[in-house]
């Protein structure tokens, strides 16, 4: 029990929560909650091409000519443009839909694990994500969070390259449901 509780204690020092803008983050790699397209949109998605500039969106464009776009719960990446971040990850969340609750969890767990993956594949060992998938599409902020939390406790305990993970909620909502779930 005593080692249990000093590996979840260890695992708990690698994640940060702040409430604030993700696009001025000096990370190796920053979140997108993109779409399929990859051609940007509103919302954070808006926020992190916007600041990052063109170079973002070239990328982007490069990606959808080899691969055709991104699909829900897969993850891609691109430079982060002028943002202070190195690299910027997109991944699409799925639009909420109550009937489908499972099928929605799977989609959203699989949007935080194939970004962490990807970012550990590059080498990557500093990364922050936003709540994906609780703003335009929809997903219940509470449910979102329990998910995400899970996913990335997860992805730590099995994976040590990644030095820490920073979730950066922009609503005070969203802010309130993570401290309460990561209990601080
Ligand atoms: N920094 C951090 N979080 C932010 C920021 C920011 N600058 N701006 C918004 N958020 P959303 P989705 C939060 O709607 O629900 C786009 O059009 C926001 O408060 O950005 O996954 C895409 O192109 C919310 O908690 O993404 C897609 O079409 C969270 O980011 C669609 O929206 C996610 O909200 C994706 O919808």
């Amino acid at each position: 029990m005593a080692a249990a509780a000093a590996s979840y204690s260890k695992k708990m020092k690698r994640i940060k929560l702040i409430k604030g803008d993700i696009t001025k983050l000096a990370v190796d790699v920053i979140v997108n909650a993109a779409n399929s397209s990859l051609l940007g949109g509103g919302g954070v998605d808006g926020a992190i091409h916007r600041a990052g500039g063109k170079a973002i969106l070239d990328d982007c464009i490069k990606i959808r000519n080899r691969q055709g776009g991104c699909k829900t719960g897969e993850a891609v990446i691109t430079t982060a443009g002028k943002l202070p971040a190195k690299h910027v990850i997109h991944t699409v969340g799925p639009v909420w839909d109550s009937s489908k609750k499972e099928k929605m969890k799977t989609l959203l767990a699989n949007c935080y694990r194939n970004s962490l993956q990807l970012a550990v594949d590059n080498h990557l060992a500093t990364i922050a994500f936003p709540n994906i998938s609780t703003g335009i599409y929809g997903y219940p902020k509470e449910l979102a969070a329990e998910t995400a939390v899970h996913e990335v406790l997860d992805f730590l305990d099995k994976n040590q390259s990644i030095d820490f993970m920073t979730f950066v909620c922009f609503d005070v909502e969203n802010y309130h449901l993570y401290a309460r779930i990561l209990g601080n």
